[in-house]
């Protein structure tokens, strides 16, 4: 029996354990799309309204599943617009695997100007993922295809690209099945000299804190890092990328603001799984001098300056502290009264920030326990990184380093297809909303659990609101936008306006009965700026923040 290219790949993509698939069809992918549809049920195929949405969705999808998320464009364009999604990916570590298809392989490099060419595709690939694959004959599918999903297996995280010329879909010549040898591991073993060293430095500390970035999260160190906090008994400030690594109402749990009060009277910190380095200035989000630090990373590259690590221990988040924890003495660093005193000084702080903590209190209560807060580049958004409780891994989904705007609804739709059926609730800015609107088509076609809360202010208001209060002005931030309620009604979305946070708080629990999309409109004005509490500094020259010295 003889299989076209098409078919050993959507066999192949069957046989590592594929169900849900976010694609894009075009021609280059049609052998593999036709023997998607061969499969029947075994396939369920997510099809957005822009590539920058396959990508988006795969990684929502696996953040909260765990499951590699798989995206699937034709090349040039297709492949351009789904890169936004794939550099948010890259700096979440979030495991998604990009299939995109090349033009014909007599093609290549000759610069005939053929459909969707680009002057080199596999490079703008390999810039943003960790690994790329190409597949270089119709035999090497198989196999090919299976080093990809190996690899992303052990890897510690981060997108794969594929890629396959499309010529080699549709050839039934020499498609063989070849099976591909397992990689090496990346986790590398931890040097035990540093290691006791680490553990003498935490033992002998008058006050050690622990600070846990994204990597605890996608390195599900969950247990681990709370052993060695509640061995301590010591706080564990959890940066937005680590949200819901431990439930924020656990006495120990910090966000970075209530963190500042911590950081402030720490002498050793141990800093696992973080770049621990400021999102816009390259300098470390804590001075180094003050107190000493304790690196734990898996990548190598965290160690470096402007960072000064006394101890660096090269391992991934749970070998580390599982490692660590057994030379721990069990001991009572901060006191019940002590953590509890952080945690109501920051929520002071919160409440005092009105409106933006009520809307955040709405957000929370209208929520259910389970609920998925998809989190955006909106004021309220800023104000949530540091203020949203999260109760559980893989119910907070931000953008890492990236930032990107408008990246929140398409990244809910995929959580939502992961979900199985827990309500996923997204948050964005009228003008973020602008780069994926087109998406309430899929929210709807899927009827997917999503409430989107849009925060209508008719500006690019967190730009608008730096721009007034560094310059005096304000420029290319007023916005024309729809009408929002018409807009849904169009793509048979429910919705809703509301003006105050009690009205939002109702809105969000009607739309927990839903089974599909509502869009919930907020009406709001100028915002407070959620800047002053966000970071575990507090900022230079702005006198809110700055926790009292005999907090703790
Ligand atoms: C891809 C991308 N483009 C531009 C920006 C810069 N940016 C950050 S916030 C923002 C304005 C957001 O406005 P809106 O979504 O309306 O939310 P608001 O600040 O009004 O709450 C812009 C343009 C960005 N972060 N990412």
């Amino acid at each position: 029996m003889t299989f076209t290219g098409g078919q050993v790949y959507a066999q192949t993509l069957l046989d590592n354990g594929v169900k849900d698939i976010f694609l894009i069809p075009g021609v280059q992918l049609d052998w593999a799309v036709e023997a998607l549809r061969e499969h029947g049920t075994a396939f369920n195929l997510f099809v957005p309204r822009h590539e920058q949405s396959t990508t988006y969705m795969a990684d929502g999808y696996y953040r909260v599943s765990g499951r590699p998320g798989i995206a699937m464009v034709v090349p040039g364009p297709g492949l351009l617009n789904a890169t936004a999604g794939l550099a948010t990916a890259y700096s979440c570590h979030s495991k998604v695997l990009l299939l995109t298809a090349k033009i014909h392989s007599q093609g290549a490099g000759k610069s005939y100007g053929l459909l969707h060419e680009l002057p080199d595709q596999t490079a703008v690939l390999r810039s943003l993922c960790t690994h790329d694959f190409q597949i270089t004959a119709p035999s090497a599918i198989n196999a090919t295809l299976n080093a990809a999903f190996n690899t992303l297996e052990q890897s510690w995280g981060g997108p794969i690209g594929v890629e396959i010329p499309h010529d080699y879909l549709e050839s039934t010549a020499g498609v063989q099945d070849k099976h591909a040898p397992a990689p090496e591991s990346e986790i590398p073993e931890l040097d035990s000299q540093a290691l006791q060293e680490a553990a003498r430095l935490l033992n002998e500390a008058t006050l050690p804190v622990i600070y846990a970035g994204g990597g605890t999260l996608s390195g599900k160190a969950h247990q681990q890092l709370l052993q060695v906090a509640e061995k301590l008994n010591t706080a564990v400030v959890i940066s937005d990328n680590a949200r819901g690594v431990i439930d924020d109402r656990h006495p120990l749990a910090m966000t970075t603001l209530s963190g500042r009060a911590i950081f402030a009277k720490a002498d050793v910190a141990l800093v696992v799984g973080s770049r621990f380095v400021d999102n816009v200035i390259p300098k470390p989000v804590w001075p180094q001098d003050k107190t000493k630090f304790i690196y734990l990373n898996i990548d190598t590259q965290d160690f470096g300056a402007p960072r000064k690590p006394t101890v660096a221990l090269h391992t991934d988040a749970a070998t580390g502290l599982a490692a660590l924890n057994e030379y721990l003495k069990p001991r009572t660093v901060l006191s019940t009264e002590q953590t509890q005193a952080a945690k109501d000084w920051a929520q002071e702080q919160i409440r005092a920030t009105s409106p933006l903590g009520d809307y955040l209190h709405a957000l929370r209560q209208g929520l259910p326990e389970d609920g998925i807060f998809v989190n955006e580049l909106t004021q309220v958004g800023y104000m949530a990184r540091y203020a949203f409780p999260v109760y559980q891994p893989g119910s907070y989904i931000g953008p890492g380093y990236q930032g990107t705007l408008g990246y929140g609804f398409p990244t809910a739709l995929g959580a939502a297809v992961a979900g199985g059926g827990r309500r996923v609730l997204s948050i964005t800015g009228d003008g973020g909303f602008g780069w994926n609107l087109q998406e309430l088509a899929t929210a709807a076609r899927y009827q997917l659990p999503v409430t989107l809360v849009v925060f209508n202010d008719g500006y690019y208001g967190n730009v608008r609101a730096i721009q007034k209060r560094v310059f005096g002005h304000e420029v290319a931030v007023a916005l024309r936008n729809p009408d929002f309620q018409l807009l849904a009604q169009s793509f048979g979305v429910a919705s809703t306006q509301v003006d105050n946070p009690n009205a939002l708080k109702g809105a969000i629990q009607s739309a927990n009965s839903h089974a599909g999309p509502v869009l919930i409109e907020v009406k709001v004005g100028e915002m407070p700026s959620p800047w002053p509490l966000m970071g575990l500094k507090p900022m230079p020259g702005v006198d809110i923040g700055h926790p009292p010295a005999n907090l703790i």
